[in-house]
């Protein structure tokens, strides 16, 4: 028996500013953490009545990610480890605004909705990252979940992929991995491990300068500290930007580099050795270099799924595996990495809204789906199917040499991958893999193709849901006449294009444009973003010209 009343109490602990609206964005609640409190109690009690409708353990990640330090969030994770389900998400928005004296009324009507029984006891995993107010945000979650009667366990300081691992080993006994982060380390740890004992015959030709890690002051740097031990010194690495000093986000990790298009703070800079940030919860991860000249070169989520997608396609041909690859994108990527895939690797590319969730789905309709949004958040899954095929092949006893090291490869790769959403660990371990095995240096990689110049930009407006989109966000529908106006200005570039679309996680527009030269794009980013300021409602000083 659930006593409400208890909720009811318990949620006077949580109260809600009265009149606050928050709307459950890209990934999840994001905004500053003051106003949050109230949100995690609730989603606690949403995550209890989702193990309980799903039967099974699911998670409560508190983290902004990306977002400055005094912004918080709370991403929820579903039974496979993957993002909450999306009609859910609107229960998540409805709970999260009722007034306190709604709030009962909200509740019951969810579990009635959902014909949720109430008898069985739930389970819920809790995480954080390392922002001052998530330990509070976390207890007030905690608390959301134990007013219902329901079991949580709270595992602390966790990179947010960590979180998602660990729900889908609860959840599936074991097969998927042991429900524990020393099980997350192994897994992986050993999967690389096999990887790369392999490298030393294949001729190791890959620069030896050991990997500069950015850890964006977040989790990373510490999980990676964590890990060490576990990846018998198969990786060399430095970590910078470790939570020990700066601050969380500022002028470094993945984000940063990415937008800024420029090394972070912090990272010692040696021509032509290779260096990687994550973001703050570590489900993000780009690369980069300075070559001789000192120029910063970007490898971003676009490049990372280019490497990764011909490592498998060669392994799937060697192995002599007929599996269907597919590669999913969305508006962000650049017109030259789309255009690589599509003509030169010959593999589908499917382009969706921005949001990993929509990533995922869209790429599990393939034997195996390589997902990236440019911004470095990405992963593979492989289907039940294709695992099989490949576990199946790699344990062959009559197979040529060369088919079985392929298939055996493959598995490591399956094994290497948290395919419950993107992990810059486990992506970066799976790019060294890489990189060691083809004996590519970093500057190789990056020479595949040539990405198009191109240029992000914010915009403040006074309410970023002014604008809308379609067509996986390429095309603006209102406010009337934005496209119009973008279409003229793109006509004036070569090779250029742009969009608009409302952030989900900041309160901002974002705008993206590329074009034949830096300089052509960031007029072109100029441009629009003053389109935007103009007809949707800009706010404070107007958008000024690049230098
Ligand atoms: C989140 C999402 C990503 C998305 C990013 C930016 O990342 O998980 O899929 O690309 O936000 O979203 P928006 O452009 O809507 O602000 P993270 O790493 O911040 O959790």
């Amino acid at each position: 028996m659930v006593h409400f009343e208890g909720v009811s109490l318990k949620s006077l602990l949580h109260p809600k500013p009265a009149g606050l609206v928050l709307q459950y964005g890209t990934a999840g609640f994001r905004t500053t953490a003051r106003h949050l409190d109230h949100v995690m109690f609730r989603m606690g009690l949403l995550a209890a009545l989702r193990a309980k409708k799903t039967m099974s353990t699911i998670g409560v990640m508190v983290t902004a990610s990306h977002n400055p330090e005094e912004d918080n969030g709370v991403k929820l994770i579903d039974p496979m480890g993957e993002m909450v389900a999306v009609a859910w998400e609107s229960y998540a928005t409805q709970l999260t605004n009722a007034e306190q004296d709604a709030l009962l009324t909200t509740l019951k009507d969810i579990i009635k909705q959902e014909a949720i029984s109430m008898d069985k006891k739930a389970m819920v995993f809790v995480g954080r990252d390392t922002r001052l107010s998530s330990e509070d945000l976390s207890q007030a979650v905690l608390d959301g979940v134990s007013s219902l009667g329901d079991h949580s366990h709270d595992f602390g300081l966790v990179t947010t992929p960590q979180l998602h691992y660990l729900v889908r080993c609860q959840n599936t006994n074991g097969s998927y991995g042991n429900a524990s982060l020393e099980g997350y380390y192994q897994k992986l740890s050993q999967a690389f491990v096999q990887i790369t004992s392999k490298v030393n015959a294949v001729k190791l030709t890959t620069d030896q300068s050991p990997l500069r890690i950015d850890g964006a002051n977040g989790i990373g740097a510490l999980k990676m500290r964590e890990m060490e031990p576990f990846l018998q010194q198969r990786l060399s690495f430095n970590l910078y930007n470790d939570g020990t000093s700066g601050r969380l986000n500022h002028l470094c990790g993945a984000d940063y580099v990415k937008v800024q298009q420029r090394s972070p703070q912090g990272v010692e800079m040696v021509a032509g050795e290779r260096c990687c940030s994550f973001d703050g919860d570590a489900d993000r991860i780009v690369y980069y270099y300075h070559n001789p000249q000192g120029h910063f070169h970007l490898l971003d989520g676009d490049k990372i799924a280019t490497l990764i997608s011909t490592f498998i396609k060669e392994l799937l041909t060697q192995a002599g595996l007929n599996l269907q690859l597919a590669v999913v994108q969305t508006a962000y990527a650049n017109g030259s990495s789309t255009h690589f895939l599509q003509n030169n690797m010959k593999v589908i590319v499917e382009c969706v809204k921005t949001g990993v969730k929509h990533l995922h789905h869209a790429a599990q309709k393939f034997d195996i789906g390589v997902y990236f949004e440019a911004n470095g958040h990405g992963t593979v899954v492989f289907s039940d199917s294709a695992e099989e095929q490949i576990k199946g092949l790699a344990a062959d006893p009559s197979l040529t040499e060369d088919r079985k090291s392929a298939a055996q490869m493959l598995e490591d790769t399956v094994n290497l991958v948290n395919q419950t959403v993107g992990d810059a660990i486990s992506d970066m371990l799976l790019i060294e893999a890489v990189l060691a095995v083809r004996g590519l240096s970093v500057q190789q990689w990056d020479k595949i193709y040539t990405d198009l110049p191109n240029r992000q930009l914010k915009v403040k407006v006074a309410d970023r849901r002014a604008i809308d989109t379609t067509d996986a966000e390429r095309r603006a529908t209102s406010p009337a006449g934005l496209q119009e106006a973008i279409d003229g200005i793109v006509g004036k570039y070569s090779l250029s294009r742009s969009f608009v679309r409302p952030s989900g996680t900041e309160d901002v527009v974002r705008v993206y444009a590329e074009a034949d030269t830096q300089a052509n794009a960031d007029c072109l980013a100029y441009e629009v973003s003053l389109a935007v300021y103009h007809l949707a409602g800009g706010v404070g000083e107007e958008p000024k010209p690049l230098q």
